[in-house]
């Protein structure tokens, strides 16, 4: 039906619905004929349950995430949950999964692992595969503790601060999450199927709707910790967290860990996908344009930290322990400084073990507080020298703002 013949009700909806059906079909990965199957059998009772189940929820779009995510546990932009920082407060070093911000780029599709299979293929390979479930847990695993964090993890502050507001979710600072990912190192797999030397470039490529995918360098895919994930903090891999398999590439922007991966193409030629040309590429005055790609790739992260406070945070005057992570994609943590004044006297922060690379670092200060209203500031360093600027230079997708954040907390007596 065209949409100008919409003009009574009933046709609206049915059409409206008959488009839900298939989307949540296509979502779960049915194929097209069962899904015709499906309508042909009387979808009416289908449409007519999820006529109430969906259409009666105004705004919030069906279902893009599955897990829980209440607004005391996170913000929400569209299809992406935000972790609120103060609810690591008195957490330990990992981020529950309950807590794990989600970027969805459209909604996070459930995918049946017995019918699964993941293509290994491409001109670099000399035995194009197919893998099950059941083949890739069969192979050597290990468990390593990794953060994953969005590139555009701070964006809200080029507005914030800067007064230019950069298109995208406006995250604050909870676009990160460190776990224990367990899986199959992505080296096994190509080792099975046969790399030739003239490999190159690996293009992970993702089962949802928009099939995210992103190339890595034929080096990064072989490192030790690039792995093909399959539990998550000792868990199965949750559906918003890439079920059944997902890509960890550490030190990588987020995009780089593919989720639901269904296919890997390792070529002897560079690869590209919109998802390294136009989007996660640093655009403006300070970042001349690579040829095919509109600007320098972001290929690894910076140095930024974040209390564990809420936003904006109230307390009652005296004595308090702030706490605080830190975070580097180039290594360890070696330095905190945290200022009460607004960045006039900084002071040291104790580091707390364990301190992980490609991870972050938990630290803590006292503060005895008086009434009144603070903007605190923290400052780390890593290993490698990298520290955290007072600004950064806009860029158009707002990536990467890793400069010293002021977090403002107000101090009552009562
Ligand atoms: N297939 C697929 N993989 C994806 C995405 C996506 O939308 N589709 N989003 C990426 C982005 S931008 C980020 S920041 C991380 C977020 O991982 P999380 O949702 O598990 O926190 O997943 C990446 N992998
Ligand atoms: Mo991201």
């Amino acid at each position: 039906m065209l949409e100008r013949d919409l003009l009574t009700e009933q046709a609206y909806k049915q059409t409206r619905v008959d488009e839900l059906v298939w989307k949540h079909t296509r979502s779960l990965g049915l194929s097209r004929k069962r899904f015709l199957q499906l309508v042909a059998a009387g979808a009416g009772t289908l449409a007519g349950s999820l006529t109430h189940a969906r259409l009666s929820q105004p705004a919030i779009a069906a279902d893009t995430v599955i897990k829980s995510t209440p607004p005391d546990l996170f913000y929400s932009y569209g299809s992406n949950r935000e972790m609120r920082w103060e609810n690591l407060y008195s957490r330990g070093y990992l981020v529950p999964n309950e807590l794990f911000f989600v970027r969805n780029h459209t909604s996070t599709p459930q995918i049946d692992s017995t019918t699964w299979r993941l293509r290994v293929e491409g001109s670099a390979i000399k035995r194009p595969t197919t893998f099950s479930y059941e083949d890739l847990l069969a192979l050597p695993s290990v468990s390593v503790t990794r953060a994953i964090e969005c590139a555009g993890n701070g964006r809200h502050f080029f507005e914030a601060v800067q007064g230019k507001k950069a298109p995208g979710s406006q995250w604050r600072l909870g676009a990160i999450g460190v776990a224990e990912w367990t899986g199959v190192p992505l080296r096994e797999v190509l080792d099975r199927v046969g790399v030739q030397q003239t490999a190159r470039d690996v293009m992970l490529e993702g089962l949802d709707e928009k099939r995210v995918r992103r190339p890595i360098p034929i080096t990064k895919a072989m490192a030790d910790d690039t792995l093909l994930v399959y539990a998550m903090n000792g868990q199965v891999l949750p559906p918003d967290h890439g079920f059944p398999f997902r890509a960890l590439v550490p030190g990588w922007p987020g995009v780089a860990n593919i989720k639901w991966i269904g296919r890997i193409e390792v070529s002897d030629q560079p690869l590209f996908s919109p998802w390294n040309t136009e989007d996660y590429v640093m655009i403006g005055a300070a970042y001349p344009p690579q040829s095919p790609s509109k600007g320098p790739i972001v290929t690894s992260l910076n140095v930024k930290s974040a209390f564990e406070l809420a936003w904006d945070a109230k307390l009652l005057a005296g004595a308090h322990l702030l706490r605080g992570r830190s975070w580097s994609a180039h290594g360890t943590i070696t330095k905190v400084e945290v200022s009460l004044d607004n960045g006039k006297t900084w002071q040291l922060a104790r580091l707390r073990d364990p301190n992980i690379s490609q991870a972050w670092v938990r630290w803590d200060i006292n503060w005895n507080a008086r009434p009144g209203n603070y903007n605190l500031q923290a400052r780390a360093t890593d290993d490698q020298g990298n520290t955290q600027p007072v600004s950064v230079p806009f860029n158009e997708k707002g990536y990467l703002y890793g400069a010293v954040i002021s977090h403002p907390v107000s101090v009552s007596r009562s």
